[in-house]
């Protein structure tokens, strides 16, 4: 069976690859998303890319995985500091969540330190830049599919 995950981006991730590559890498988003897509079919996952800057749109794509998907990796970018509405939709989608941080979020502002997201989380991939997104399916790919030959 193939299985379908979501790849959701949080805001200012549409701008990766224009300002900031010391911090964030010069990989832009649509480039992630297509080694994503292709890493994923590489594994038996079909990668659905989604980004937004708004949290309400955010929440609506979790609410609407619950039906279509079975795994969700997210970057909930500055939103993974401030929102216990991301949180409680993640805790609801009841389905494996991957969260993404592109920089070391441990080595940066003492406010980056705590993220609410990774509560729901199974686990968390930080300071690996654009290669913590495969990072991520990979891990994905064996919580669906534990039985799956490397
Ligand atoms: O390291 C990460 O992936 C972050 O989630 C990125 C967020 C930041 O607020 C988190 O603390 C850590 C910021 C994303 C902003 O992305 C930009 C990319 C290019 C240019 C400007 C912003």
């Amino acid at each position: 069976m193939t299985h379908k995950i979501l790849l959701l981006n949080g805001p200012n991730l549409n701008m990766l690859g224009t300002r900031q590559p010391e911090i964030y890498g010069r990989e832009t988003l649509a480039h992630i998303e297509q080694s994503c897509q292709a890493r994923g079919q590489a594994l038996g996952l079909t990668v659905d890319c989604r980004q937004s800057n708004s949290e309400g749109v955010l929440v609506d794509h979790i609410q609407e995985a619950r039906q279509n998907h079975q795994g969700i990796i997210i970057n909930p970018a500055a939103y993974s500091h401030t929102s216990i509405a991301i949180l409680d939709a993640l805790l609801a989608s009841d389905l494996p969540v991957i969260e993404v941080h592109l920089s070391n979020i441990h080595k940066r502002d003492a406010f980056r330190h705590h993220s609410y997201v990774s509560k729901a989380a199974s686990g968390i991939v930080c300071g690996f830049g654009a290669r913590g997104y495969l990072m991520a399916i990979d891990a994905m790919a064996d919580i669906l599919q534990p039985q799956r030959e490397a």
